[in-house]
């Protein structure tokens, strides 16, 4: 029979190897099957997954730039059949140029979807108030995450998503304003050549985007992290995911806030 201390190295070893299962196909831009109906993890045990293979990017040198929630609008909860407000980690290697040209080879079946992402100021590193969040940050930008699941065919249960890092592949954030005080009902439109593929309302974001800064930092402090100053928070999702594909250019437009745009190559 397995100890305990027997057990702990059994469940760290498979861990690290489910780490690195969804790594590799992060990188080599391979499918994978949904892990977790097999392996049987936990939530919690989804994130230590999470948080392995964040540290073989950052074994390769990526450096951390901030976080991401995910599942924070009703529509996204819809969309891909998940109901609980899930986070990320972002790293340099996601950040992809404000107006550039974004190579889809990069991503094996990419979405993207309107966001806000906002700067912090100051270092988080307890749980903020929705009314102390303000004073935590410089900035906030129109912004556009690509979501890239590297589970076949985006689908994923809770656990799944999670270990995958919330299917987190590319950001690309717009020029910052500093005021952050009024941001519960802006129009989102995001274009595909000029024409409308999802509209909606900053409001669809937990009813003011400024509620994701008071996850993230409830989300940080619970896992025992410190945001920096000057770390990235990416608000999550106004509307569903648009699939992309070669040749478009992409853009969002948040009321008050400006545009951001790519092309996808
Ligand atoms: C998971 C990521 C969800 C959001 O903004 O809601 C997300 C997915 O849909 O693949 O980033």
């Amino acid at each position: 029979m397995l100890r305990g201390a027997d057990w702990q190295g059994v469940r760290a070893s498979l861990i690290a190897e489910l780490a690195a299962t969804l790594d590799d196909a992060a990188r080599l831009r391979r499918e994978t099957d949904p892990l977790a109906p097999v392996h049987g993890f936990t939530l919690e045990q989804a994130y230590e997954i999470q948080r392995a293979s964040i540290a073989l990017r950052h074994g390769r040198g990526e450096k951390p730039v901030g976080v991401k929630l995910g599942f924070t609008s009703r529509a996204k909860m819809v969309q891909m059949g998940v109901d609980s407000l899930i986070w990320g980690l972002l790293t340099d290697a996601m950040l992809y140029e404000e107006g550039a040209t974004v190579p889809l080879d990069h991503f094996i079946h990419p979405r993207v979807e309107p966001e806000l992402c906002f700067l912090t100021s100051r270092p988080i590193d307890r749980p903020l108030t929705l009314l102390e969040a303000a004073g935590y940050l410089a900035g906030v930008a129109p912004a556009m995450e690509i979501i890239d699941s590297r589970f076949r065919n985006f689908k994923f249960n809770l656990e799944d998503v999670v270990a995958d890092n919330c299917s987190s592949a590319g950001v690309v954030v717009g020029e910052f304003s500093p005021d952050v005080g009024d941001l519960a009902n802006r129009g989102v439109t995001m274009r595909f050549n000029g024409r409308p593929v999802a509209m909606g309302s900053t409001g669809a974001i937990l009813g003011n985007p400024l509620r994701s800064v008071v996850q993230a930092s409830r989300l940080a402090s619970a896992a025992g992290l410190t945001l920096p100053a000057g770390s990235l928070i990416m608000a999550g999702a106004a509307t569903a995911a648009e699939a992309l594909a070669p040749g478009l250019h992409v853009s969002v437009d948040i009321g008050g806030l400006g545009r951001a745009e790519f092309t996808t190559g």
